[in-house]
């Protein structure tokens, strides 16, 4: 089993839905990862200690699920060096805008790269293409599967023709 090089947390077993399409795409992609439910608010130690030793185990970027005052992702990345993907989960005020700022908003020298609500594709994809940069079998499936995502579109029966 190769050593998990992107880690998932989800802020609540409520956010486990949520997160399916991305690692699904995680593993189309043969990206070995880990998938853990640790809340930034409710087991702060537990987090503290699983991102430590995360890292240096070699997880190389984390993608962080949460809702609401969602600060995760920000948390997680006050703990380590390494690519902070946040993935805010709708349904909070204004339909998740409340954990779009609380995840995006972070202070200059911490950042967290942040995608559109509930988003797990995109989430995956960016952890995907940042991994992709130093391995270049990774950058061609990456390729592969943008590929494969045109011609989807392309081969939509309503658009036929053209
Ligand atoms: C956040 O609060 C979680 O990430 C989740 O999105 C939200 C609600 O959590 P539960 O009350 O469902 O555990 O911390």
């Amino acid at each position: 089993m190769p050593s998990p090089l992107v880690s998932v947390i989800c802020g609540s077993r409520s956010d486990l839905e949520a997160v399916e399409k991305g690692v699904a795409v995680l593993t189309d992609l043969a990206i070995p990862y880990e998938l853990r439910i640790i809340s930034a608010h409710r087991a702060p130690a537990l987090l503290e200690r699983y991102v430590q030793a995360a890292d240096d185990r070699g997880v190389r970027v984390f993608i962080c699920a949460a809702g609401l005052a969602a600060h995760l992702a920000g948390a997680v990345a006050a703990r380590t060096s390494w690519p902070v993907i946040g993935l805010p989960m709708p349904g909070g005020v204004g339909g998740g805008l409340d954990a779009l700022l609380s995840t995006v908003q972070m202070p200059p020298g911490v950042p967290v790269a942040t995608v559109g609500l509930g988003n797990s594709r995109n989430a995956a994809l960016l952890a995907a293409q940042i991994l992709a940069i130093s391995d270049t079998a990774l950058a061609e499936r990456v390729v592969a599967f943008r590929a494969a995502q045109t011609r989807a579109v392309e081969d939509d029966p309503l658009n036929e023709g053209l």
